[in-house]
């Protein structure tokens, strides 16, 4: 039976020395489970294998098919892949973009909250890394519980009644300059740059556009918790509702520079086989971005909601109908 102790980290918490092939009791379910709740985010080391990966998340909750089809593992249908294995057998090879004048990155994504652009979000995700990129790469996560307590109260009280537009955005090209990005201008890399880069451009590009966009309430309380989270995933926010456009952009600015304070986020560097399990529903989350010269694999499950807080913006809108791998 397997035991383990829960080491807090400045955001989040590591478990340590939890065998990942033995069962778990029900007690020590329950101290997980717990221990997920209180920290919004878990960090396991040594998961070295895909039944591993999956024994864990399922202590969470059920597993969901992500919503986008281009990133589901070949393999298995709950795994989503990020990046692309050194030896080049994964099903996706991310785009090359060059940020900030000369910096070649891959894998670099705003921070957002996974399948906030649907009416439900889900309820977690765990990610574990296979291959490590010597520089960078790290994943970084952001409390929205604990940046929600540290408002003003007017702030709080405003919010409280608000709802806002969302809207899916991947394309790097068209999100410099909004909030919760972190580079101050991108372009994509040539083909002479990396070959097959601008095809694979045209197969990102189909993504937007896709999911109808939703309205969701500026303040989420956690089903489980009961705590209050500011429950915006800045790229994916088009404006709040009934105001200004230059008054929803000015809080929209506030609001995420206060979410991505350093004292609510935690980097994540990472180590191979290590794996992070993050409370959707709190956490906001970001991708750092690494050389393409420096292979980096993930793969990712995702726990299901049922967190219905949201509704299409036009009443009419349905869910977009995707084929399965
Ligand atoms: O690659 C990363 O570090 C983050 C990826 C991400 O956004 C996700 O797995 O949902
Ligand atoms: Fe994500």
């Amino acid at each position: 039976m397997s035991s383990f102790s829960v080491r807090p980290m400045a955001v989040g918490a590591e478990i340590i020395g939890l065998a990942a092939d033995d069962p778990l009791d029900g007690d020590s379910a329950a101290g997980l489970y717990k221990a997920w709740l209180d920290h919004g985010i878990l960090l396991f080391r040594g998961v070295s294998t895909v039944e591993q990966h999956l024994a864990i998340t399922r202590c969470f909750g059920e597993l969901e098919i992500h919503p986008v089809p281009e990133v589901r593992s070949a393999t298995n249908p709950f795994l989503i892949e990020l990046g692309a294995p050194f030896d080049g057998g994964g099903s996706r090879v991310p785009t090359v973009f060059v940020f900030d004048d000369d910096d070649m990155r891959i894998n670099r994504i705003a921070w957002h909250r996974d399948t906030a652009y649907a009416p439900d979000i889900c309820k977690g995700a765990m990610l574990r890394m296979l291959e490590v990129p010597e520089h960078e790469g790290e994943t970084m996560v952001a409390d929205t519980a604990k940046a929600w307590d540290d408002l003003p109260a007017e702030v709080q009280q405003r919010l409280e009644t608000l709802e806002f537009k969302a809207t899916l955005r991947t394309a790097h090209l068209n999100l410099t300059g909004r909030a919760g990005v972190f580079w101050d201008s991108v372009r994509l890399a040539s083909d002479e740059e990396f070959p097959g880069n601008e095809e694979r451009s045209q197969r990102d590009g189909a993504l937007d556009g896709r999911y109808p966009s939703v309205i969701h309430p500026a303040v989420m309380t956690h089903p489980e918790s009961g705590r209050k989270c500011i429950f915006l995933s800045p790229t994916y926010v088009d404006y709040f509702l009934d105001m200004e456009r230059d008054e929803s952009d000015a809080l929209l600015t506030y609001l995420t520079d206060h979410m991505l304070k350093s004292d609510y986020v935690y980097m994540h560097r990472w180590q191979a086989d290590d794996a992070i399990l993050w409370d959707n529903r709190r956490m906001l989350h970001a991708g750092r971005g690494n050389s393409p010269e420096e292979p980096r694999f993930g793969l990712r499950t995702t726990l299901a909601g049922p967190l219905k807080t949201g509704r299409y913006f036009d009443p009419e809108a349905t869910k977009p109908d995707l084929q399965l791998n």
